[in-house]
């Protein structure tokens, strides 16, 4: 009987899901008389520039993807976790390192949380940091070139889905979705409930370079962990991650990990563990783990395997790691700008509740505990609330502020998001999204200073918003003004992949540092050439290496010959340019990688193993000139015992 009834809740929640999606989408009092109002609002003139950047993640494209707001124009995607044939990453011999790990080369990740770095609590525009959800790793991308910069591999975890930057990106914060054994063992999956683990690991930041080091792991309860935020103001030095499935279910989760009333929100003082582990504290572990970095001066990345991280179990720190209750399956756990209210919203709650730091600091102080688990105390649910937001909607996610009081919170059931006051708890004002509605973004939204004008709301489901394209419809988000007392839906944009979350930014604070070019006089590459005159074909066994320029509109050299079947042959090729914007591309027939995209003083490598004699074909991928078209050149296959000299030449010299 009691199987039913829980299959019957879940029915019921399908059922929602079901009414929702299906919802009629033409909602004529959004469209017509409002339209030319609300066209002029996301209108950016050709030549202008929008005011936000907003960086997207990709879900499971892997990517980050990069948009212009209120335009909603889509201004890059940048790699990060998977082979992005556009722009050869993963692909030349320069960039394939960004993807070694552990498990070897991995072509594809999942993408899920991005966040921009923060200064004193205030986005300061200089990295946008991310991670991935299947193969552990969290990466950074550098706002001065808008590539990746670094990705560091995260040992003894299991999908990576607890994320979050502290206020001066002191940390990241990296919890595992998936409890494991850890360390990793063979053991029996029944055996889960007591004997898995929650690994939350926190990595350092250099606050110079951004550099990313893993500093210790806190080895929590083996409960799934959702989304993580951090304390900031009076929170500072807290941070805050949900937990789903603390039942320790091991199977059929829809139904087992729904069955307390309450699971956890973690509060756990990140500078407390920190200074026990500047101490001495904690226990080795054996790991291993990949990380690697792209240097800019070389054009090159590199991969070091690492081995052994610190591992801290919560008992050995008194003070320092709590729970939270929280009712019902949360997902978000939002701290307001202030630091004070920690938000939680559980995906199966019909109500949001709201905590109050400085219930919890009293709470804390007066040891006030209904229990604990896993020794780790449970601090009394009535005596840490602030407030509870009723009947705000159905299946609430994820919360962001306005910094003018305001809370917004997207409801993935009733799909919609709805605005409610931080000092009264009451709704304001609610709006439908088009459909289900999973994260939302307000630039700054996650900080101690939200810029309150738009809020993007990123939607699971598409339907009937654009034209068919199949039964693959792209993911769709919305963008809402919400400077005024009542939201309004302006504009719906596709995205690439799954966003599962964004960041935005003020332009300012960001273009200035945009660089134009990278400088050929800097250029450290170990293949690089810097004018044509160095340009060469140089033999060593089987191995050629083709030291190669471009620039408007040829390739030095662009005949080559005395290649034979059997050889591995390396374009090590330079763009010359000096100019904003003139990329080059190199394509080589029947190369099993990708192309190159070089950009001006860069140098790129591409590697070529001839199958087939004859005479083939190079040239440039990006239209550069007018004689875009003439910028190829020829290489001469011969048979493998051939004699045919190595040769080179530019227009027969
Ligand atoms: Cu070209």
């Amino acid at each position: 009987m009691k199987n039913i009834l829980k299959i019957a809740a879940v029915g019921l929640l399908g059922f929602f899901m079901q009414s929702c999606n299906n919802g009629d989408s033409n909602d004529k009092r959004s469209r017509g008389a409002m339209a030319s109002n609300v066209a002029e609002r996301v209108y950016v003139a050709p030549g202008d520039h929008d005011e936000f950047y907003g960086f997207f993640s990709g879900g499971f494209s892997g990517q980050m993807s990069v948009y212009g707001l209120p335009s909603g124009r889509l201004l890059k995607v940048i790699p990060v976790f998977s082979q992005d044939a556009e722009k050869g990453y993963g692909y030349n011999e320069g960039t394939i390192p960004m993807l070694n790990t552990s498990y070897g080369f991995v072509p594809w990740g999942d993408l899920h949380h991005v966040d921009i770095s923060q200064t004193n609590g205030e986005l300061d525009g200089r990295w946008v940091f991310t991670h991935e959800n299947n193969t552990p790793r969290v990466a950074r991308i550098d706002l001065n070139t808008f590539e990746t910069g670094e990705i560091l591999e995260i040992p003894n975890s299991a999908g990576n889905h607890s994320f979050a930057i502290t206020e001066n990106t002191e940390y990241l914060i990296a919890g595992t979705r998936f409890a494991i054994p850890s360390p990793q063992r063979d053991m029996s999956i029944d055996e889960m409930k007591g004997n898995f683990k929650g690994p939350l690991t926190f990595v350092k930041v250099d606050q110079e370079t951004g550099g990313m080091e893993i500093d210790f792991q806190v080895i929590m309860p083996g409960f799934n962990f959702d989304l993580a935020h951090p304390g900031r103001g009076k929170s500072h030095g807290w941070m805050f991650a949900t937990t789903y499935n603390s039942e320790e279910a091991s199977t059929l989760l829809e139904v087992n990990a729904s069955q307390n009333d309450k699971d956890f929100i973690v509060a756990l003082n990140w500078q407390k563990i920190a200074e026990y582990v500047a101490n001495g504290g904690g226990t080795k572990m054996d790991a291993e783990y990949a990380h690697n970095k792209f240097d800019h001066e070389t054009h090159t990345a590199t991969t070091e395997m690492k081995k052994g991280i610190m591992t801290v179990d919560p008992k050995d720190v008194p003070g320092a790691v709590f729970f939270m209750p929280i009712p019902k399956s949360p997902h978000g756990c939002d701290v307001d700008p202030t630091g004070e209210y920690i938000v939680g919203s559980g995906k199966l709650a019909a109500e949001l509740t709201v905590f109050s730091f400085d219930k919890i600091t009293q709470a804390i102080e007066n040891e006030d505990y209904d229990g604990d688990a896993y020794n780790i105390p449970i601090l009394n649910y009535d005596n840490i609330l602030a407030g509870i937001v009723r009947e705000p909607g159905l299946g609430p996610l994820h919360t962001e502020f306005d910094g003018k009081g305001n809370a917004y919170t997207t409801f993935f059931i009733s799909s919609e998001v709805v605005k409610w006051s931080l000092s009264d708890f009451q709704v304001i004002d609610r709006k439908p999204t088009y459909y289900s509605v999973g994260h939302l973004m307000i630039p700054g939204g996650n900080s101690q200073k939200p810029f309150g004008k738009y809020l993007v709301a990123m939607n699971k489901i598409t339907k009937d918003r654009y034209l068919p394209t199949g039964p693959e419809m792209n993911h769709s988000a919305q963008l809402y003004d919400i400077s005024g007392d009542k939201m309004e839906l302006l504009l719906d944009f596709p995205t690439i992949g799954e966003p599962h979350y964004a960041a935005g930014i003020p332009a300012d604070l960001v273009k200035q540092n945009s660089k134009k070019i990278y400088r050929l006089d800097e250029n450290k590459h170990k293949y690089k050439v810097t004018n044509e005159s160095e340009t060469r074909v140089e033999r060593n066994g089987n191995e050629v290496h083709v030291y190669m320029t471009m620039v408007r509109s040829h390739f030095a050299p662009d005949n080559i010959e005395g290649i034979k079947v059997g050889d591995k042959v390396f374009f090590h090729v330079t763009n010359l340019e000096q100019d904003f914007d003139v990329p080059h591309g190199f394509a080589m027939i029947g190369a099993n990688t990708a192309e190159l995209l070089v950009m001006p003083g860069a140098t790129k490598t591409m590697v070529w193993e001839p199958k087939k004699v004859g005479v083939w074909p190079l040239y440039c991928t990006d239209f550069c000139s007018a004689l875009h078209q003439e910028m190829q050149g020829y290489v001469r296959v011969s048979p493998a015992n051939s004699n045919v000299e190595l040769s080179w030449s530019l227009d027969g010299e």
